[in-house]
């Protein structure tokens, strides 16, 4: 059993306004590999959200529902935010299939 923490980034149209938000899960997951029966598992056992959007017409992410000290420098502020809207304002470019 191996425990990892790792971040989850879905695109996706939270209230069906046509604008995309971006969801920031931090997840903690436990993964188990059986040489012997060659079963693979792997659970998430803790996360957390923040929704990413864009307030005011903004074309770049600028709001965050939540956020805490992201970058774990012993205050939480803007530098924390930002990061926020930079790994959003990042994926929202990766073009992937929602396949719906
Ligand atoms: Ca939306
Ligand atoms: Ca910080």
């Amino acid at each position: 059993m191996e425990t990892s923490k790792g971040i989850l980034l879905t695109v996706l149209d939270v209230n069906k306004d046509g604008v995309q938000e971006v969801k920031i899960e931090f997840v903690t997951r436990e993964t188990d590999f059986d040489l012997g029966s060659g079963s693979f598992s792997d659970t998430i056992v803790d996360s957390y959200a923040v929704l990413v959007s864009k307030k005011n017409g903004s074309t770049t992410f600028n709001k965050a529902s939540a956020h805490g000290d992201i970058d774990q420098n012993g205050d939480i502020d803007m530098e924390d935010e930002q990061l926020l809207f930079d790994l959003a304002n990042t994926v929202i470019k990766f073009k992937v299939s929602s396949g719906n």
